[in-house]
């Protein structure tokens, strides 16, 4: 009987506690399970009630990485508008982008970083860190704040892109006088209009017969040449 009252009385704690344990990013997964393999995770960047598919890199320096996009096989459509470009669209194992508001929610829970890999249809692999990264909210138009390039061969195509919002097809936030998502056939970041498409039309490799709408990374392959695959992937700086 006693036993039953104690439990009457402590269950909602253990509920509340529950819900505060739901990880709202890899790196918590990787904390509350040491020794957690790379793979598909549930987290709940936005509430405790919201979950979000994401692709977790447990291995890389360390592990705890948040995959915020993944090109690998041109098997999913990115040339999508502003809502998609908010909430997420495609596969956790696959191609994916996990959508603004939710890259939002993780990187402003404190300092975070940003590693950028890529890999050429020769096998050839390069990559990017930056040592400060966040996405503003939605009424900054999701503005990109990324800082302190490291290189890992790839160069540095993303820091002309720092402090500027998001752009789609039909929101229009970049500094050109045309659209540059529609000029490029991607979605990002874009000033007048990039040193890097991650989000662009997937093609094989070399192809300048239309300039620069590929998954370019300028100063790695120049605007012609279209990775193979890409990823951008986050977690705290402890
Ligand atoms: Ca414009």
């Amino acid at each position: 009987m006693t036993a039953v009252l104690v439990l009457m009385f402590v269950a909602p704690l253990l509920t509340c506690s529950r819900a505060d344990d739901k990880p709202v990013d890899c790196s918590q997964i990787l904390k509350q399970n040491p020794g957690s393999a790379s793979g598909v995770y549930t987290i709940y960047p936005f509430l405790p009630t919201f979950p979000v598919m994401v692709y977790c890199d447990m291995e890389t320096n360390g592990g705890g990485w948040s995959v915020i996009q993944r090109r690998m096989d041109g098997t999913v459509n990115f040339y999508r508008g502003w809502e998609p470009y908010v909430m997420g669209f495609g596969k956790a194992d696959g191609e994916y982008w996990l959508g603004l508001e939710f890259i939002h929610k993780i990187t402003a829970r404190g300092k975070h970083e940003l590693l950028v890999e890529m890999e050429d249809f020769d096998g050839k692999k390069a990559s990017a860190l930056y040592t400060s990264f966040s996405v503003e909210g939605d009424c900054n138009g999701y503005k990109l704040n990324v800082s302190g390039f490291v290189d890992g061969g790839a160069g540095d195509s993303l820091s002309y892109h720092n402090n500027q919002k998001f752009t789609t097809f039909d929101n229009d936030q970049d500094n050109f006088e045309k659209n540059c998502a529609k000029l490029y056939l991607g979605a990002f970041w874009y000033d007048s209009c990039h040193f890097s498409n991650p989000n662009g039309i997937y093609r094989w490799g070399l192809d300048p017969s239309i300039f620069a709408i590929g998954i370019e990374w300028k100063t790695w392959k120049g605007y012609n040449y279209s990775v193979k695959s890409i990823s951008l992937k986050t977690r705290p700086v402890p």
